[in-house]
């Protein structure tokens, strides 16, 4: 058993602590070229890393998610009305995320002066998407539909590369599986499945190093943004702590709202009792970050406690883990805006639009992993062209984050369950006995 300063969540915080006490001290001690020549790159190779993985993550991902639809094609109607609440409830999570991340403004919580530095620390990497972001006011109301389609699958996944491309083109070849014979596909698809797991695999590794990682951007971004001025460090601290309230409080409000609602609607089980069977597999998934790793646990408790028979379990809950995150989307949503504003750009409405848009895709494109849902993000951030290195800001705070939105991702997975069970006539006693 390992001891809790093993445990890498543990060790991500403790991580993040100590990235944030070097960056201050180094502000106020002075050594804060040491931190950018020699600290620093170790973030920058972290979040390259997971940029790099981001690609194949997406393709493996969605085709396999896509193409598990076909296995079932018996269940195509359980499929229909699972991946239609799936993304109903997601919607609604980036809708709640926009809402609350735009009445609490928390990237404003920043000096203008602030947002400026940050800007220009930036601007090597803004020049081409400042001066695309003036293209596209100027390009058709249907230039983002045309720009998803790439004329070359490699330059879309290349490193510029615009991952919604990459999501078009897997679920195109997804569905190209499933009309091809089924003989004939499943080479393809054990192959996406195999190389699904070997990039979870390397999310793995990549998230050995994280630790070491966060340490090295909060320290660098407390240096970027302190230099010699420590109260802007504080500044950053506080906009941070604004951000993942507006997050938790977007997070408790879907759950609240949402799924309540879909109880309500679908199901004439008391949410009081199914937090009671669900909550071993929410309190595993926050503590993993992993909804891949937490699945087990959750069908066992849907099919044992919740009264879900495994026919609607066996299918809603492993596609709910590959597709649905709505923690992650409504997530995705409020980062998105959060960085936007730390950067000191205002956002338009089609600009949000947008953004339910890509966070229902990248949603659906997040591995059940830890972190995956940060790298999803740069998908969101390139589509309403806010430069992705505005993520070294909130990643020292991601994995707090990460926790709770995996809970949520969880807790909606298992819903769905019930409300798909309910409308299917196969939803059976719940068996909450052994939870007193
Ligand atoms: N950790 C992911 C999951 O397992 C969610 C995320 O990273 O956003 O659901």
């Amino acid at each position: 058993m390992k001891k809790w300063y093993q445990k890498l969540h543990w060790q991500i915080l403790i991580g993040l602590v100590l990235g944030l006490i070097w960056g201050l001290v180094a502000s106020v001690a002075g050594f804060t070229s040491f931190t950018v020549d020699y600290v620093k790159p170790i973030g920058t190779i972290f979040i390259n890393l997971l940029k790099l993985i981001a690609v194949p993550l997406v393709l493996a991902s969605l085709i396999v998610g896509v193409t598990s639809l076909n296995d079932m094609a018996k269940l195509s109607r359980m499929g229909g009305k699972t991946v239609a609440i799936y993304v109903v409830t997601t919607i609604c999570a980036i809708t709640i995320g926009l809402t609350v991340v735009n009445l609490i403004q928390p990237g404003d919580f920043l000096p203008e002066a602030t947002q400026q530095e940050l800007m220009s620390s930036y601007q090597q990497n803004i020049e081409g998407s400042s001066q695309s972001a003036k293209e596209v006011m100027d390009r058709s109301p249907l230039a983002f539909l045309v720009n998803i389609v790439p004329q070359n699958f490699f330059s879309s996944a290349s490193d510029n590369g615009n991952m919604l491309q990459v999501v078009f083109v897997a679920i195109l070849l997804g569905i190209g599986i499933i009309q091809i014979p089924k003989e004939k596909g499943e080479p393809l698809i054990a192959f996406f499945d195999s190389l699904n797991d070997v990039i979870i695999k390397i999310v793995d590794f990549v998230m050995l190093i994280a630790p070491y990682g966060v340490f090295a951007l909060m320290a660098g971004v407390i240096v970027d943004l302190a230099g010699d001025d420590l109260g802007r460090a504080l500044d950053l601290l506080g906009a941070l702590g604004w951000y993942s309230l507006a997050v938790i409080i977007g997070l408790l409000l879907h759950v609240l709202i949402v799924y309540s609602s879909l109880f309500r609607l679908f199901s004439n089980m008391k949410f009081s009792d199914f937090f009671k069977a669900i909550r071993p597999a929410v309190l595993v998934g926050f503590s993993t970050s992993s909804s891949s790793a937490t699945l087990p646990v959750t069908m066992e408790r849907m099919e044992k406690n919740g009264g879900v028979d495994e026919e609607v379990s066996s299918f809603v809950l492993p596609i709910g883990a590959t597709i649905n995150m709505d923690g992650t989307s409504l997530y995705q949503a409020v980062a998105a805006v959060f960085i936007s504003q730390a950067l000191g750009l205002d956002l338009s409405i089609a600009q949000q639009i947008t953004i339910v848009l890509t966070a229902t895709l990248a949603s659906i494109g997040t591995a059940g992993v830890p972190g995956a849902g940060i790298i999803m993000l740069v998908i969101v951030l390139q589509a309403i062209e806010v430069p992705v290195q505005g993520i070294a800001l909130i990643l020292g705070v991601d994995r707090i984050l990460d926790m709770c939105r995996t809970a949520v991702n969880i807790t909606g997975d298992a819903a769905v369950s019930v409300a798909v069970a309910h409308t299917e006539g196969l939803l059976g006693e719940m068996h909450l006995e052994d939870e007193e």
